[in-house]
């Protein structure tokens, strides 16, 4: 699917050279273009749509947006222009698939092929989560869940949960979430859930609701379909079911990104990207021997924060001949990415070094 260079016309802005195209909905970015960037540019960031984004007219007047809130003591509708007022936050974070990494499973998981570019370091600027439960009195009792709607229009006869893009996340999230309406400095844009977006540091990027129109504090899980059999880590062949894992907290992970084939003999640069998921990556170590022997690698550029990537290089000698280059990244939890991940039915959550090694000639 190395298919660059056919943008689908909502996405002609984004830079074609970087994206892979899996389809109209699923965009990667190339592994190589994502290089030791700090921040993932907004012309290069993935996109994952379950459902086709709605019109553009949404992204017209940002501040006219309208956001019902349920599940607290004052429960009400406000408008984007009147969240601006509740409060600001800036917060980085990896914004990346559940299925990031299916492509370095054996078992031909269904979903798109993403290697490593179903992720990127994004400066998400809004209101904190915590600031608008306060100005709305409170969350009410008995509430378990923050469950955040989106804003697709659901074509008429369908029952809404079969489809609409509705995800719950456990209240704790609330300690980190923001409503989004700044993307990299700038309005959110439409493919990326503008005009305003949920983001849950540390979640998976499901949870990350687009086009938001609705945040409940609610004391079940979402009824709808994404939340109730979608998103769930299982045996290969079992379908989905509410007991299974949820796609939530994102675990420890790095990959490297150059070089990916060639390289001279002598010294090379070894540079990749390293994230802790829900707690800052605290070290990358790196191996150019299958994973036999392994040096610590220096983090590049500043600390942006615990739910942020970190790009890493290491200088290394390479004689001539094969190597294979893998990485290995601990947070501050103390989790390490394992050797090897177990195959799970829909290709989720990989994190394992082994699959995301790369085999290098020097010559
Ligand atoms: N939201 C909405 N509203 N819709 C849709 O479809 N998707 C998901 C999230 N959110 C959606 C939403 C997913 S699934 C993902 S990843 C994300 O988002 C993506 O993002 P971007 O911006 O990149 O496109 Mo997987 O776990």
């Amino acid at each position: 699917a190395q298919d660059s260079g056919q943008l689908p016309a909502y996405v002609a802005w984004k830079n074609a050279d970087d994206m892979i195209v899996h389809t109209e909905e699923t965009l990667e970015t190339v592994r190589a273009a994502q290089g030791d960037a700090l921040v993932t540019p907004s012309t290069d960031l993935y996109i994952r749509n379950n459902l086709p984004a709605p019109s553009d007219e949404i992204v017209a007047d940002p501040d006219a947006w309208e956001l019902s809130i349920e599940g607290v003591a004052q429960p009400s509708t406000v408008t984007l222009a009147d969240l601006k007022l509740l409060g600001s936050e800036t917060v980085v974070a990896v914004l990346q698939c559940s299925g990031n990494g299916r492509a370095f499973f054996d078992h031909e998981a269904s979903g798109s092929p993403w290697a490593t570019g179903a992720a990127g370091n994004v400066i998400w600027t809004g209101v904190p989560v915590r600031d608008v439960v306060e100005a709305m009195g409170g969350i009410a009792d008995g509430m378990a869940f923050l469950t955040g709607t989106g804003g697709e229009e659901i074509p008429e006869g369908l029952p809404p949960e079969t489809i609409q893009v509705e995800r719950s996340v456990p209240l704790d999230a609330m300690e980190h979430a923001i409503l989004a309406w700044h993307m990299n400095g700038e309005p959110v844009p439409l493919a990326h859930g503008g005009p305003l977006r949920l983001i849950v540091p540390g979640y998976y990027g499901v949870n990350n609701v687009k086009y938001l129109k609705r945040l409940a504090f609610t004391a079940e899980e979402s009824p709808a379909k994404i939340q109730q059999t979608g998103y769930r880590v299982r045996p290969v062949g079992v379908a989905g079911d509410p007991s299974q894992p949820s796609m939530w907290e994102m675990s420890v992970k790095s990959w490297i990104t150059g070089p990916l084939e060639g390289a001279s003999a002598g010294r090379v640069r070894i540079a990749g990207l390293a994230m802790g998921g829900t707690s800052a990556a605290t070290g990358v170590e790196v191996s150019t021997d299958g994973g036999e022997t392994w040096q610590a690698a220096e983090f590049l550029g500043p600390d942006l924060g615990a739910f942020a990537w970190r790009p890493f290089v290491l200088i290394a000698d390479l004689e001539a001949g094969i190597h294979t280059l893998a990485s290995r990244a601990t947070n501050a939890n103390g989790d390490t990415q394992p050797e090897d991940f177990e195959p799970n039915e829909r290709g989720y959550a990989h994190n394992g070094w082994r699959g995301h090694a790369v085999e290098v000639t020097v010559g």
